[in-house]
């Protein structure tokens, strides 16, 4: 549990009965929890008409209407670990997120998962940017005996991506997870780079599965969305990965996501280490934010 859904049970937990600035302190609460402003009105909205209807008077009546309600705004039909690592076909999966949300951390954590589903990972250093990331990612699949391929610093990632395809076709395995820059010198080469990527994969990878995630860092709140605006734009993504979803996180901003841009999350981290990585449940994700858990 975090800080925040701590603060939010204790606020159910002294609610007696429900009072018009029950309602809105409510509303103010979850602003506090990265929920927009609008939205928060809409839940609160609903979860008035909805207790209502129901006779319910009490805080803890309310606390279990308000996480079902939660669960309702989460998309539920995006690929999950199973149809994700499942079978042995090629699959390729692009991680996405601007600078120091964790997305190197994650290709790892991605490439363990896929060793405990007997599958065969390769990891595409696509960071070509930043000078140490081809060294952090090696370091990564040594440490996990998982093969690396990588090209020089200041390469083309697209390149390097088409490589792994390459290599993977050749039999070296068949879960490519390529690692990426969050930093270009201006937005609009990140932009473009990231097009020139997807370009290269969609038509490298043919027929075989390809699915483009993007990892944000739960701390940083509402910024979330400004982000998977420019990384949805340019590319089209299939889900988010929730990093660092630790006590300080308050996670109200994956509601927006999944009101605004339709996109599922996937897997939430909660840690460095390699094991820091669960599927996204939409119920446990409700009760938590709603204190009930
Ligand atoms: N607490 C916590 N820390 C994490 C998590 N994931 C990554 N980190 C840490 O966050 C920092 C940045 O992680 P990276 O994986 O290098 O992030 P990145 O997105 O690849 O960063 P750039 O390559 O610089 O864009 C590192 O210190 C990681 O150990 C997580 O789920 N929880
Ligand atoms: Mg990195």
């Amino acid at each position: 549990m975090t800080a925040f859904t701590e603060r939010l049970k204790n606020f159910f937990g002294i609610t007696k009965s429900l009072s018009e600035e029950v309602f809105e302190d409510l509303s103010d609460l979850l602003v506090e929890g990265d929920f927009g402003a609008s939205e928060a009105y809409k839940l609160t909205e609903k979860l008035r008409e909805q207790c209502k209807k129901e006779k319910i008077n009490d805080g803890e009546g309310a606390k279990k209407i308000l996480a079902q309600l939660l669960e309702e705004m989460l998309c539920k039909d995006g690929p999950d670990e199973k149809t994700i690592y499942e079978g042995d076909d090629l699959l390729v999966v692009l991680l996405l997120g601007v600078n120091g949300v964790g997305k190197t951390t994650t290709a790892a954590k991605l490439a363990k998962l896929a060793l405990s589903h007997k599958r065969r990972p390769i990891l595409a250093a696509g960071d070509t940017f930043r000078a140490a990331a081809i060294d952090q990612i090696k370091v990564h699949g040594e440490r996990l005996d998982v093969r690396v391929v990588a090209h020089q610093h200041g390469g083309d990632p697209a390149a390097v991506i088409y490589d792994a395809l390459e290599a993977a076709r050749a039999g070296a395995g068949n879960l490519i997870i390529a690692d990426t820059a969050g930093r270009m010198h201006t937005k609009a080469s990140l932009i473009e780079e990231l097009k020139k990527i997807d370009r290269v994969v969609e038509l490298k990878a043919g027929n075989c599965r390809y699915l483009k995630f993007l990892v944000l860092d739960a701390t940083t709140g509402r910024n979330a969305l400004a982000q998977a605006e420019i990384f949805h734009g340019a590319v089209s993504l299939d889900g988010i990965i929730l990093a660092k979803f630790d006590s300080s996180a308050r996670g109200g901003a994956i509601f927006s996501l999944a009101d605004e841009y339709g996109l599922p999350v996937i897997f939430l981290c909660t840690g460095e280490k390699y094991g820091d990585i669960k599927p996204f449940n939409p119920r446990s994700y409700a009760e938590e934010f709603a204190g009930l858990a």
